[in-house]
């Protein structure tokens, strides 16, 4: 049985912000947007501004109009930061096995250390006063044997809440659930659910594996009917050691147009390919990052067992998972790198190495003079008009 942590800090943006000016507290403070701009979207708000509905990627006009009162203010990213890497310090003087998730979310391992604490309640409250005591902010801590059940729990009591889910509480705690609260099932999937008759999460456990198989698909159905039953065998899985490299770009206006995304992608794995090849270095995971208008964002990860360096195959898996994410908004910034990477590459039988010959033939001759003289045709594209925004 393993003993699996999730934390989450309460609002964020808003509790840094509260933080540095003590007059914000006990007030309504939202960070985001500008309010007077067409796009401006709220990133976080207190837990005071969310009692008149103001939510996270919801417009900044409809903010306003919700809680004209509040104060608003821009987000200052480099301090976020600073707390984020604090908060981190905090988890690993814990364990070393943490997952971070996202600015203000991990997972910890702390399978084994269980008999250093009277309790996993005891666990969590250390948790919880260690972050206290190094950042001055309150962080809502879930504890529970797998990711999936660990990250309802610190949700359960949010803010500042910590709850235990032991394995003989999974079902009082799953079952009258809605099919909403599990990860993936978003307003389409739940709507799928619905008619169908599932709405809870006991309505999923009364559906056996064929049944949610042919209503959603076989990898999707074996997800649900393991989720109903609180089974989740994900690891709790550290960053890889080994270092990476990317490379992204914020575009001037959101674009929604994936041919013009996707040449984005092959110019920036054409990058990526060149410091690989001049590190002489293979690259054993691809990875892209998107975001949206609203800062929400998402990544997407392959793994290539064989290792690889050459522009063709980065791109394909680059523009392979670009695919497999198909962006349903405008995206704000767009970028690809790659990581797990090693230095002899274990050969495979079934990989072209002229590809690679290719790559190395362009570098050669593009290291001779000051700009990249050969592009493949791909590269070709108006990208060198977008230009970073200046508060990116
Ligand atoms: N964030 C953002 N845009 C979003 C969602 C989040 O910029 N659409 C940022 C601001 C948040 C931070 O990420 O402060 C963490 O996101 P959370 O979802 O954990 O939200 P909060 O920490 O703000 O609130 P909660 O107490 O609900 O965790
Ligand atoms: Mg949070």
């Amino acid at each position: 049985m393993r003993t699996v942590v999730h934390v989450d800090m309460d609002a964020f943006y808003a509790s840094v912000e509260t933080l540095r000016n003590p007059e914000l507290r006990g007030k309504p403070v939202i960070v985001g947007g500008d309010p007077e701009s067409q796009r401006g979207v709220v990133a976080t708000c207190s837990y005071e501004a969310r009692r008149f509905g103001v939510r996270s990627a919801m417009p900044m006009r409809e903010a306003v109009k919700r809680c004209p009162h509040a104060i608003f203010l821009r987000p200052d990213m480099k301090t976020y930061e600073r707390y984020s890497h604090r908060v981190h310090h905090v988890f690993e003087s814990f364990t070393p096995l943490v997952e971070p998730i996202s600015i203000d979310e991990a997972f910890l391992d702390l399978t084994g250390c269980e008999h250093f604490y009277d309790s996993l309640w005891e666990m969590g409250r250390k948790i919880k006063d260690q972050i206290a005591q190094s950042t001055g902010l309150t962080a809502s801590v879930g504890i529970a044997p797998n990711k999936f059940l660990a990250k309802l729990a610190s949700d359960a009591k949010k803010p500042d809440g910590l709850y235990v889910i032991t394995p003989t509480q999974i079902d009082d705690f799953l079952l009258p659930l809605s099919v909403r609260r599990l990860p993936g099932v978003g307003p389409k999937g739940a709507e799928k659910l619905r008619l169908a008759g599932i709405e809870t999460v006991a309505d999923l456990r009364r559906r056996s594996l064929n049944n949610l198989q042919s209503l959603v698909g076989d990898r999707w159905g074996r997800f649900l009917y393991q989720l109903a039953r609180g089974i989740d065998d994900r690891a709790v899985e550290p960053p890889s050691q080994s270092v990476s490299m990317s490379r992204e770009v914020t575009f001037e206006e959101d674009i929604d147009d994936l041919a013009t995304l996707k040449h984005v992608l092959a110019v920036q794995t054409a990058d990526v390919g060149t410091r690989l090849r001049r590190a002489g270095l293979y690259a054993k995971s691809v990875f892209i990052k998107v975001r949206y208008g609203d800062y929400s964002t998402l990544t997407r990860r392959q793994t290539i067992a064989s290792g690889i360096q050459d522009d063709d195959r980065l791109y394909e898996a680059a523009s392979g998972l670009l695919d497999r994410l198909a962006p349903k908004r405008p995206v704000r910034l767009i970028g690809t790198g790659v990581t797990d990477l090693v230095k002899v590459r274990q050969v495979s039988l079934f990989e072209d190495p002229r590809k690679e010959q290719l790559s190395q033939v362009i570098d050669e001759i593009n290291a001779r003079f000051p700009h990249r003289v050969l592009k493949k045709g791909r590269e070709w594209l108006p990208v060198d008009d977008q230009k970073p925004r200046a508060n990116d």
